[in-house]
């Protein structure tokens, strides 16, 4: 009797997908995903906690917008080809550990130990990461910190896993991927002739191009809030590209609580450097010399949009309460609570030319959203920087 033709692959065309040669060859583009994630993260991390012993590059100008754009790409990637390898291979986590010896099984459990700690690890620093350029922080800890800390669990896992896997990796991509030699792999059941069910049924390769078909969508439908060409296409994009004056807002004035004393006729800048301080109204400001520069916004979060913005270079500033050159400051903003009400700037971005406290955006005085009175703007920084509302500048020393 013949047995009737089904649709669905029968279970050994799942197994026969669920092989090494899928793994390797997924976990080779994860792998290549995590690296960029990585030390765009480094960068990131440095860019941002700005220690004293590092100087910082301020050129080019759109260094941080290029690599937070990739950090946030390579992260969204690896978020489909990361289901298609745990998929492939999370069996043999439950699979019974063979008992040789003791120190066979003593082997067995490190091996999955640390398995265990980089699946754990990779699933938090997506999560996390994906929960983060939705501008959700729903948690208690310091994401920054703690989505640093654990790239390092990760790449230290990923390393041992991968020195631990090298001569299955290296055999599993040395052989063809839909291989059907009987003699390749005895104990793979796709291994002899495949049946016409399994032939019917998606080929290794096919679900191989599938994964990177998946990942490469993921980054084309988030990816335009960075570039705006692809905007169009991107769907899913956290941030439209639109926002007052072109640019795109993370917090307004009302959610910032400053929009009584950003628009306060008495506002004042107060520019300090020990016993001399300037006070300064916006007209003030207005009437020093004027520069104007195309700077970008480059959100940690993933998008990016540039202005043109014109003010006062941070430098002129410095020099009425006659700062020593290369000054590290600190800036204040008029918002009273949150992350980001404060901030600190080196001396490579203080004497740079481009570094100005903004006052017009694409001409016009800025919207209250985008920092009026007066916010600061820098090359090659985070906008996480770029503080909004500016009302004191310390000089540090
Ligand atoms: N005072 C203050 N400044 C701030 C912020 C803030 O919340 N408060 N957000 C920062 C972040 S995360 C970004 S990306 C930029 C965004 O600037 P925009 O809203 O003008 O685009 O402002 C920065 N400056
Ligand atoms: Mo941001």
């Amino acid at each position: 009797m013949t047995p009737p033709r089904v649709a669905v692959p029968a279970p050994e065309a799942f197994s026969r997908l669920r092989h090494p040669a899928v793994a390797s060859r997924v976990g080779v583009w994860l792998g290549a995903c995590f690296a960029v994630a990585f030390l765009t993260g480094i960068v990131s991390h440095y860019v941002q906690s700005q220690p004293t012993w590092l100087t910082l590059p301020t050129r080019p100008i759109w260094l941080y917008r290029v690599s937070q754009g990739l950090h946030v790409a390579a992260g969204t990637a690896a978020i489909p080809l990361l289901l298609v390898k745990l998929w492939s291979v999370y069996h043999n986590l439950f699979a019974a550990v063979p008992w040789r010896s003791a120190r066979s099984l003593v082997l067995h459990l490190l091996e999955r130990a640390s398995i265990a700690v980089l699946v754990a690890a990779a699933i938090f620093e997506v999560v996390t990461g994906a929960i983060n350029i939705t501008h959700w922080y729903p948690w208690e800890f310091s994401f920054r910190a703690t989505h640093y800390a654990v790239a390092w669990i990760a790449i230290g896992a990923l390393i041992v896993h991968i020195a631990v896997k090298l001569p299955t990796i290296s055999q599993a991509l040395s052989s063809p991927i839909d291989e059907t030699d009987p003699e390749a792999d005895p104990t793979d059941p796709g291994a002899s002739a495949p049946s016409a069910d399994q032939r019917a049924g998606l080929s290794r390769r096919g679900l191989v191009r599938t994964a990177l078909v998946a990942a490469g969508a993921a980054v084309v439908a988030t990816v335009g809030s960075t570039i705006p060409l692809l905007r169009e296409v991107s769907v899913f994009g956290v941030r439209s590209g639109e926002g007052p004056q072109g640019v795109p807002v993370n917090t307004t004035a009302e959610d910032a609580g400053v929009v009584t004393a950003a628009r306060d006729p008495d506002y004042r800048l107060t520019v300090v450097h020990g016993a001399r301080s300037v006070s300064l109204r916006r007209e003030d400001l207005v009437s020093l010399p004027q520069h104007t520069v195309d700077l970008p916004i480059a959100c940690v979060e993933g998008w990016s949009a540039t202005g043109t913005w014109s003010g006062v270079r941070m430098r002129d500033l410095l020099d009425l309460v006659q700062a020593p050159p290369s000054a590290r400051i600190h800036v204040v903003s008029l918002q009273e609570s949150g992350a980001f009400n404060d901030t600190e700037m080196p001396g490579e971005f203080t004497q740079d030319p481009l570094t100005l406290l903004a006052l017009f955006l694409s001409g016009e005085p800025l919207d209250l959203d985008h920092g009026y009175p007066a916010r600061l703007i820098a090359p090659a920084r985070p906008g996480v920087l770029q503080t909004k509302w500016v009302h004191r500048i310390e000089v540090l020393r």
